[in-house]
């Protein structure tokens, strides 16, 4: 490809596009509902009132405290962008440029007519001058053609938040597709006036794709790769900047029953995310972040450059995959998180119902106890449970993900001591662990309810002599004596 005359055309292009958007537009009918509740104008909010509040921010995938106030006020927020390598993945750096020091930016919080005095800050150590386009804001290039911001300087502008909403903010310096594949992009939500509804749990979640000169987790300091961005080709696919890192101790929590809130966006510079949650049922969606909200929605689309609220409620305990569910990039690129609910079992809207045969469906009481497979289908019993509960973490050749779930195939950690593995399965697994001299630091949840002492000992029985692991056999009897040996502690 001729790189030069390519971007050539894309100037070119964005130029006229530019000069289109510059001739008016007008509306046929400018009296309808939604041109109303949109029609507010900076005099119906009043000028602030208050002493000026100081944004608290905190770290992704943190929230700030919801809003609690009945009038616009000043809000002065403070975003420092800067250079730094950092993991992307384990073993992976990447030099990322960031606003606050992470990908994404912390989360900004205001009330629908606040006037944000906006500091950005760019660090004397930086390379780059960066600016700040908030899609929240209404004036030329959302605040990036008054904050382009050397190294070692300040810029300050304000704006008013006009419309409630989730927005993105991103870095539009030139070339602004690399400032943005480098991870500088964040979000800010404009509350509206009545505030939202309150939940136990909020969290702040952003895709991005990153294009890296090495390919999906070659080790070590890794460049940006103009050619892999030019094609929208990423080497990885991630929530919140990196690999894992909504995964294992880091991983999203709630308890059963509580409502779950997620700020959700898309910092691109390229892919749109197919964003879903396996076994989950979105309860509420603001479409595009906006006003208009939709309900029971399983995988909800969200633009570059573009965001989400979701409402959920956390019903069954047990651990939830986030996936961008064009899932290659989920289990091939990265895009992968947790949601860990914790608390008791709910089995009358899931439950596990062994094989056999049974003629009444709506009382669990009903049906015949659960038949024991022979002594020699324990092998096929123990393949089963391995296919249905072990591979969705451990995956089907048992080879594990980097920097997520250990594999169980030749696991020198799982053969130095196979009888340990009764408690993993019993009770769960989590802390710092070496297998095969790579560490995890991850989070394996119990299945001691979910799965009889047969089925625990033919499933350690099936890993333990298949996928070049040593030999050995775990008896139901060693499960049970397991179980009992806690149940007294
Ligand atoms: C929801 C994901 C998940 C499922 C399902 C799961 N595990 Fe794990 N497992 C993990 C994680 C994460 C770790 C590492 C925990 C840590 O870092 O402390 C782990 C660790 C292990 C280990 C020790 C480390 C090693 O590689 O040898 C064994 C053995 C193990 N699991 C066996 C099983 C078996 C058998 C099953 C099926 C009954 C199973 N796991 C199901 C996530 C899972
Ligand atoms: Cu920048």
């Amino acid at each position: 490809m001729n790189y030069t005359k390519y971007v050539r055309t894309v100037i070119a292009v964005a130029v006229m596009a530019l000069i289109n958007a510059a001739v008016p537009i007008t509306f046929a009918d400018d009296n309808t509902a939604a041109n109303q509740t949109n029609s507010r104008e900076a005099g119906d909010f009043g000028p602030p009132r208050g002493a000026p509040i100081e944004e608290v921010l905190v770290a992704p995938p943190g929230v700030p405290q919801p809003i609690h106030r009945s009038y616009p006020a000043r809000v002065i927020v403070r975003l420092e962008t800067k250079e730094v390598v950092k993991e992307i993945a384990d073993g992976v750096r990447y030099n990322f440029w960031t606003f606050n020091g992470s990908t994404p930016g912390p989360m900004i919080r205001v009330r629908e007519g606040d006037t944000v005095e906006m500091h950005l800050k760019n660090d004397p150590s930086s390379h780059m001058a960066h600016n700040i386009d908030m899609h929240a804001v209404m004036g030329p290039g959302g605040g990036a053609a008054v904050s382009v911001t050397p190294p070692g300087h300040e810029s300050v502008f304000e704006f008013k938040a006009m419309r409630a909403g989730l927005y993105i903010y991103h870095c539009a310096t030139a070339p602004v597709p690399m400032h943005i594949a480098n991870g500088m992009y964040g979000m800010i939500l404009v509350e509206p006036p009545q505030g939202l509804p309150k939940v136990e749990q909020e969290y702040y979640v952003v895709q991005g794709d990153f294009y890296t000169e090495g390919n999906y987790h070659a080790p070590g300091l890794q460049a940006f790769d103009m050619k892999k961005m030019l094609l929208e080709q990423p080497t990885y696919v991630l929530f919140n900047g990196r690999e894992g890192s909504l995964v294992g101790a880091n991983a999203l929590t709630s308890r059963v029953g509580d409502r779950v809130r997620l700020f959700v966006g898309d910092g691109g510079p390229n892919l749109v995310s197919s964003f879903h949650i396996i076994g989950q049922i979105f309860d509420s969606v603001n479409v595009e972040g906006g006003t208009l909200i939709n309900h029971n929605v399983q995988t909800t689309l969200i633009p570059a450059g573009g965001a989400t609220t979701i409402e959920l409620k956390t019903l069954v305990p047990g651990t939830y995959l986030l996936v961008d569910h064009s899932i290659t990039r989920a289990f091939m690129q990265g895009a992968l998180g947790q949601l860990v609910v914790q608390g008791a079992a709910n089995p009358s809207l899931y439950k596990k119902i062994s094989s056999g045969p049974f003629n009444n469906a709506s009382t669990i009481a009903a049906l015949p106890p659960h038949e024991m497979p022979a002594e020699n289908d324990a092998m096929a019993d123990g393949k089963r449970v391995f296919g249905q509960i072990c591979a969705a973490c451990h995956q089907a050749d048992a080879m594990g993900l980097p920097g997520a779930f250990p594999p169980l195939a030749m696991s020198d950690f799982l053969n130095a001591d196979p009888k340990r593995a009764i408690g993993f399965v019993l009770h769960g697994l989590s802390g710092k662990i070496t297998v095969n001299s790579t560490g995890y630091e991850s989070q394996m949840p119990s299945f001691g309810s979910q799965l009889s002492d047969e089925e625990i000992a033919h499933v350690l029985t099936y890993v333990l002599n298949n996928f070049n692991n040593k030999g050995g056999t775990i008896l139901p009897a060693e499960v049970k004596a397991a179980r009992a040996n806690t149940a007294v502690k």
